[in-house]
């Protein structure tokens, strides 16, 4: 199974070095891949100082990938020695260089689509096509979007006062913080790396990363291919490993001056509370949601029931901006239930290489069981399940398309998030614009929102109103490189993307000068 895999690696921005590692190779989806299993550190596939490992499993058979070293604290603290010596280059290299490399590390990565869409699939239960689009072509874009900035992060000139005595020269200068940490979710893995990295990249910071422990292989093979871009050693590296462990050692360690993170809520409390014990550490948390979907009357009801499809079951649901719940006016109310119900049943559940599938399994096991639990607390709860439910006959983690109707404010449906592919759908009075507002916002959540009306005062209005950090009109899933995505209440604070998300990765420094 295990195979020497040399490759050339161009080192900086001159010579060549040859840079081997323990490659996996496998025959999948037609292809051969080609991957590291092991901790990169200092731009080297090393095994855990522990020799500790774990298994990675396909959620589309239960099957084993193979066995990935497990990081602990130690591992830890050599991948912070190695991003600190990483910073001495990086930061000071000219921004313009910084970015060509980022560009190059784009290319790379676009070469490869195809290896890591297979990869991502395989380890997280992408269906392939979606992988290729989304998981793997928006982290693409995330990159080149941000090398763009490289060379553009620019401070400003203050008039301050000027009569005391002399005149009076302020200015801004934006830097990098220093060593950041990044952990990350598995619900698109590779893409929740590339939404912070290349902001925390092109803003001349270095990096230790944590990918979720049930999802670590495009991370690493983005290792392999960040070398082979000429990253200078110590300027990313990832360690696999737990939460409880790796997360906690990064989040506590006194040399890391910013985590970044992205999952649920509970987890993004314990770092800010860690972040803030251990050295004062700069935060940004992208956490739950439970997103409200409003669909007036008046809308373009083909597209509405297409898009809250969309909005609730693209990638199995597990979608951080998922429509949680949707509030459908009540005179097409049952006309809509009756249309999604025949939209989903036009959607096909297979193999995620199969390219006519649209729902492939869950990314694991202990999610799928918190799904069938969700489930049955829906029913408990008196909500009415119209579909879905259960798992399909067929072997792997797959979980059927869900519809509850008649969703009460007070049902723990209403208010938890499933994460998974299950539309919750509940009524609201013709015409009680107000009245569904304060319904939607009654949640701790504000992460995303949608409306679906061909009134624009309306569309505007419900835009204005609503508590959450994104706001989708006639459209769901609309997210952009170039947008700045977060949330507000409990669903975190710090963006991700467009210009607003280097901010989160930068300090500001004020120089007055007398004159
Ligand atoms: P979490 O359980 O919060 O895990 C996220 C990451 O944090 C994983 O890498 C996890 O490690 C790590 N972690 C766990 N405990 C930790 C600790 N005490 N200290 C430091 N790190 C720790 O979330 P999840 O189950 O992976 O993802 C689902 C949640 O993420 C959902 O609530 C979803 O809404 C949210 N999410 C939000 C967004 C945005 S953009 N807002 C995007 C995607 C997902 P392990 O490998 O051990 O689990």
């Amino acid at each position: 199974e295990f195979s020497r895999a040399a490759i050339l690696c161009s080192r900086g921005l001159g010579g060549k070095k040859e840079f081997t590692y323990d490659a996996i190779k496998m025959n999948v989806n037609n292809m051969d891949i080609t991957f590291p299993h092991q901790l990169f550190i200092n731009n080297e596939f090393v095994p855990s100082i522990s020799g500790d490992t774990f298994e990675t499993i396909n959620p589309a058979d239960e099957s084993v990938i193979c066995k990935v070293s497990k990081g602990n604290a130690d591992d830890v603290a050599k991948a912070v020695k190695a991003a600190i010596a990483g910073e001495e280059v990086w930061s000071k290299m000219n921004a313009r260089d910084r970015g060509a490399i980022m560009y190059k590390l784009a290319d790379l990565m676009d070469a490869h689509r195809e290896e890591l869409a297979t990869l991502e699939s395989i380890d997280s239960g992408a269906v392939y096509t979606l992988a290729l689009k989304t998981h793997i072509g928006m982290s693409i874009d995330t990159f080149r979007y941000f090398a763009g900035w490289c060379d553009k992060i620019q401070g400003s000139t203050i008039p301050i006062n000027n009569a005391r005595p002399n005149r009076n020269l302020s200015y801004t200068k934006k830097e990098p913080i220093g060593v950041c940490g990044i952990i990350t979710p598995w619900n698109y893995p590779l893409m929740m790396l590339a939404w912070k990295m290349a902001a925390c990249l092109a803003a001349g910071n270095t990096v230790v990363l944590k990918p979720a422990q049930v999802t670590p292989l495009t991370s690493l093979k983005f290792a392999e291919l960040a070398a082979r871009a000429g990253f200078p050693p110590g300027v990313i590296n990832i360690i696999p490993g737990s939460g409880r462990v790796v997360g906690t050692a990064i989040v506590n360690h006194p040399a890391v001056r910013k985590v970044g993170f992205t999952g649920s809520t509970e987890v993004g409390k314990q770092i800010m509370e860690g972040a803030a014990k251990s050295n004062a550490k700069k935060v940004s948390l992208e956490l739950g949601g439970k997103s409200p979907l409003i669909i007036f009357s008046d809308c373009d009801l083909d597209k509405a029931v297409r898009m809250g499809c969309g909005g609730v079951f693209f990638n199995k649901g597990e979608n951080c901006i998922a429509a949680g719940r949707l509030f459908v006016e009540e005179s097409i109310h049952d006309e809509f239930v009756k249309r999604v119900i025949e939209e989903v049943g036009k959607m096909k559940i297979g193999d995620p290489f199969d390219r006519s599938t649209d729902h492939g399994p869950q990314n694991h096991r202990a999610h799928l069981q918190s799904l069938l639990d969700f489930c049955k607390a829906g029913v408990d709860g008196g909500a009415k399940l119209v579909l879905g439910g259960k798992q399909p006959d067929r072997t792997g983690l797959f979980f059927e398309p869900t519809i509850f109707t008649d969703v009460k404010d007070d049902m723990w449906i209403a208010k938890e998030e499933s994460f998974g592919p299950v539309m919750i759908i509940s009524k609201f009075k013709d015409g009680d614009i107000d009245g569904v507002l304060e319904r939607a916002n009654a949640t701790e959540y504000g992460l995303a929102s949608g409306v679906f009306t061909k009134d624009l005062s309306k569309a505007l209005y419900v835009s204005d109103q609503i508590h959450a950090g994104t706001v989708f009109v006639n459209t769901y899933n609309k997210t952009d490189v170039a947008a700045p995505f977060g949330g507000f209440k409990q669903s975190g604070f710090g963006k991700d993307l467009g210009q607003d998300a280097l901010n989160e990765y930068l300090r500001t420094k004020c120089v007055t000068i007398e004159y």
